[in-house]
């Protein structure tokens, strides 16, 4: 199997949406991906109170659902797990894993669902079967004999609420907070820089909130792809003449123009909806200066409204009562000069000036921003930056307006509610205590970065992944995978083979599992998982599929599974019980975290899901000073390295056809590139500037000043309007370019919206065969 590398590139020239995306789900999957009947059914089942929830993005399922309650990726990832291939012991006798770790990781994925449970053979190379009893025993084994230190159980964002719960007190009975999640690669600096705003980790915005919304802007997301449900909303917002202003390096599609693909009239002409009024193309790391251009400009327009005797455009009353700290930002935007506004941000004065006056005007506003803004060295500043936006005209806590992280993984926000968490100061640790009768660890765990620097030095010794491509969305791949395969143990809780489950520790195993989708039969009968949206609702969700394999086990069996081997036995948890019946883990859930989730197994079944009460909703600010806080910003430029001759700032990001390290195909539609992935995307100046030329072959080298050679060899120089300075890759085979060191200041998010590298126009790559890493 090979990566294909022919290119072809057209600029597409259709909307978001539309027949684009009705022919794109037609064609997907000339294989075992077809759309069946029963895949079909099942559609119709997504995003419904009485259905399943998307496994794909987290975005909000609205209380009264359209009869297709899905996007094109949403049906994608649906029928990427319907999948009718099947992966077992037969595949593994046929492929050893030396030869699998040559596959691209669409071939992989794409052989379909792994059916039982496996144990890597290092003599014939090939993993085999084993029983699960036997699994269970091995990993008890060995986590036994382990020091709990050097444990690591890392979860993905997919698994449901019961199981998150699970899987956090298996790893604290066990006796450490090593439980990174991919929030660490994601939204981590939300989740550390919000609280330190406005006192809550999670976004202030619901749904109906953008039906009351004046204005929306937007940051760093990539809603055409990404979250492409919110372009209902978005759309209701353009037809409603809400300005909508978008700040990006690219011009993503889905911020240009939208057609609807369930309105038969647009359909049937042609005719899309405009999406963002202003579009605006600022540099890659530079939202701080952008930012603070936005906020120098409110701060003079209010000075004049004050010298006209005007009304004023800060929200005065608001900022007395609620914030601190604002007069030391506004003496900070008062010192900061238009020309490095311009310099750092790529934008001109009166395009910044203009956007600040579309927001002064409208009363109420919503921002939303995704990893364009997390994953950056000053990431968790420029979440505050997004703040101080907001707080200046008392945006935070009332109808139409707040802040909006969209999440990644569909229970991405989930998990970290209910305990997967590496900080134990953000786990009620006296409730469990309490409630299972042991000392919870006290230290902190580790979390991603941790994670992959505790394989490198040989600390770590053991990993547990609960879903995920960890060694694969993780930075630094190529010195990762050669000190991945010195780990004692390995074992990944999976639905679809991947790169991850092929470098294996000395003792490997590869435990198969229920997908959301599918019908899960217990003691207790059938049952009913829960996940939490971006706006912090609750869903549950309903299997009806039939299982790929019989011999799968829930994720919540196998933690128990696992739990039961590995730990003492005590009363106060009864793995078997919450196994046979899990409305009693909801009851735990329930018991631990009261105010959250009272009634909880109740109002799970409520259309629209049930909202968890977020305090700064009610502008109850529970930061240390009680109040909503100002940040004065240190630097203006998020990229954490000096601008240098030729050094250019790589752009990582997804395709219109992949699910983070799923590649679903080699189409990225809106950007018009097809054929391959192995591109890079470089401005005309840039092209012009480095002597490149169209199509010509370029490796990508890094530039961190550690040493340590990085590159990645063999893509295709493809012409593309961004801005210069900046180019653009795809995640994950441009991982290998970012230094483990090179992450978001206290979230420690891999920073992978601004890699510094260089291009070397001499190709030493040989024609690529095999994914990037090798
Ligand atoms: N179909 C599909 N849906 C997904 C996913 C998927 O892979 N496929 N992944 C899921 C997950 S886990 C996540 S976290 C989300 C990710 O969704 P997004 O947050 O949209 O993530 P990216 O694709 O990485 O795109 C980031 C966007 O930020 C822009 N950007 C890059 N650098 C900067 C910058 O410095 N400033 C600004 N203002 N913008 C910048 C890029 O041009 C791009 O439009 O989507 C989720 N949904
Ligand atoms: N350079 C760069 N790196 C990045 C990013 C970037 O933008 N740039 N983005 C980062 C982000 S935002 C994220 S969230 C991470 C994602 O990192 P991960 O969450 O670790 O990776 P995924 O690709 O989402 O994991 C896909 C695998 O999950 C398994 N899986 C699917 N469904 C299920 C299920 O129901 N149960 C179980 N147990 N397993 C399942 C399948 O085996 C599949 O192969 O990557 C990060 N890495
Ligand atoms: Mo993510």
């Amino acid at each position: 199997m090979h990566e294909p590398t022919d290119l072809k590139f057209e600029p597409y020239r259709g909307p978001a949406g539309g027949w684009g995306s009705v022919h794109s789900l037609l064609r997907f999957g000339t294989g075992s991906q077809v759309p069946t009947v029963e895949a079909m059914r099942q559609l119709a089942r997504q995003n419904k109170a009485d259905g399943f929830m998307c496994v794909s993005c987290a975005w909000a399922k609205p209380k009264d659902p359209h009869a297709f309650e899905f996007c094109e990726n949403g049906a994608k990832a649906t029928f990427w797990e319907l999948d009718q291939g099947r992966v077992g012991a037969d595949f593994f006798a046929r492929h050893p894993v030396s030869e699998l770790l040559q596959w691209p990781d669409f071939d992989l994925e794409r052989k379909g669902r792994l059916t039982e449970p496996l144990r890597y053979d290092r003599d014939s190379d090939r993993y085999v079967p084993i029983a699960w009893e036997e699994a269970f025993a091995t990993i008890g084994r060995e986590l036994r004999a382990l020091d709990p230190a050097g444990v690591v159980f890392y979860a993905s964002g997919r698994a449901s609420l019961e199981t998150s719960y699970m899987y956090a007190l298996l790893a604290r009975l066990y006796g450490n907070n090593n439980l990174p999640d991919s929030s660490n690669m994601c939204h981590e600096s939300t989740s550390v820089g919000l609280p330190r705003s406005i006192g809550v980790p999670v976004g202030t915005v619901l749904l109906e909130d953008f039906e009351a919304t004046d204005c929306i802007l937007s940051f760093g997301q990539n809603v055409g792809t990404n979250a492409p449900r919110m372009l209902h909303q978005l759309q209701e917002a353009s037809r409603r003449g809400v300005p909508i202003l978008t700040f990006n390096p690219l011009r993503e599609r889905g911020w240009e123009r939208f057609i609807n693909p369930q309105e038969p009239v647009p359909m049937a002409t042609g005719t899309s909806t405009r999406i963002s009024s202003g579009y605006h193309q600022v540099r890659a790391g530079g939202d701080l200066a952008l930012v603070q251009g936005l906020c120098k400009a409110l701060l003079e327009a209010d000075d004049a409204a004050q010298r006209d005797g005007a009304a004023r455009v800060l929200d005065v009353d608001f900022i007395a009562v609620h914030t601190r700290g604002f007069e030391d930002f506004a003496a900070s935007l008062r010192a900061t000069g238009w020309d490095e506004i311009e310099r750092e941000s790529g934008l001109s004065r009166a395009d910044v000036e203009g956007a600040a006056a579309i927001y002064a005007a409208a009363r109420s506003s919503i921002l939303v921003y995704g990893m364009g803004l997390t994953q950056h060295r000053r990431g968790v500043d420029n979440v505050r930056m997004l703040c101080n936006l907001m707080l200046m005209r008392g945006n935070v806590g009332r109808p139409g307006a707040g802040i909006c992280p969209v999440r990644g993984h569909s229970n991405v926000q989930g998990q970290r509610t209910v305990g997967i968490s590496e900080k134990p100061e953000l786990v009620p640790m006296d409730r469990l205590a309490e409630l299972y009768r042991f000392e919870p660890p006290p230290s902190k765990g580790l979390d991603t970065i941790g994670t992959v620097e505790g394989v490198l030095d040989g600390s770590v010794r053991a990993f547990i992944g609960l879903g995920g491509n960890f060694v694969r969305a993780a930075p630094d791949t190529r010195q990762l995978e050669p000190a991945w395969k010195r780990l004692r143990l390995t074992v990944q809780v999976a639905t679809k083979l991947n790169r991850s489950h092929l470098v294996c520790g000395e003792v490997a195993l590869l435990l198969p599992c229920l997908g959301r989708l599918e019908r899960d039969i217990q003691a207790g009968g059938d049952q009913t998982v829960t996940t939490e949206d971006s706006t912090a609702c609750i869903h549950a969700s309903f299997g009806t599929h039939e299982p790929a394999s019989r011999a799968l086990l829930s994720e919540p069996a196998i933690v128990a599974g696992i739990a039961e081997a590995a730990l003492e036995p005590r009363p106060e948890v009864p793995w078997r019980e919450w196994v046979a019946d899990y409305g009693r883990v909801r009851d735990a859930i329930e018991a631990t975290y009261p105010e959250q989730f009272r009634d909880f197994n109740r109002r799970m079944r409520e259309p629209g899901g049930f909202p968890r009460p977020i305090a700064a909703r009610e502008r109850r600010w529970k930061t240390d000073s009680g109040k909503a806080e100002f940040m004065v910003p240190e630097v203006l430029c998020a990229t954490g390295f000096e601008d240098a001759a030729n050094l250019l700032r790589l752009i990582t990001l997804r395709s219109n056809d992949q699910f983070n390290t799923t590649i679903y195909g080699y189409r990225d539609r809106f950007r018009g590139i097809e054929g391959t992935r192995r591109v890079v995307l470089v401005g005309e100046r840039d092209i012009a500037r480095l002597g490149l030329r169209a199509g010509q072959l370029v490796d990508l080298v890094g530039d961190d000043g550690d040493g340590v050679e990085r590159e990645v060899g063999g893509l295709r120089v493809v012409p593309y309007d961004v801005p210069e300075g900046c180019i653009v890759g795809y995640y994950p085979e441009c991982n290998p370019l970012i230094s483990v060191a090179h992450h978001a200041i206290d979230s420690h998010v891999p920073a992978g919206k601004s890699v510094p590298v260089r291009i070397r126009a001499e190709t030493r790559a040989p024609v690529p065969a095999g994914p990037a890493p090798v």
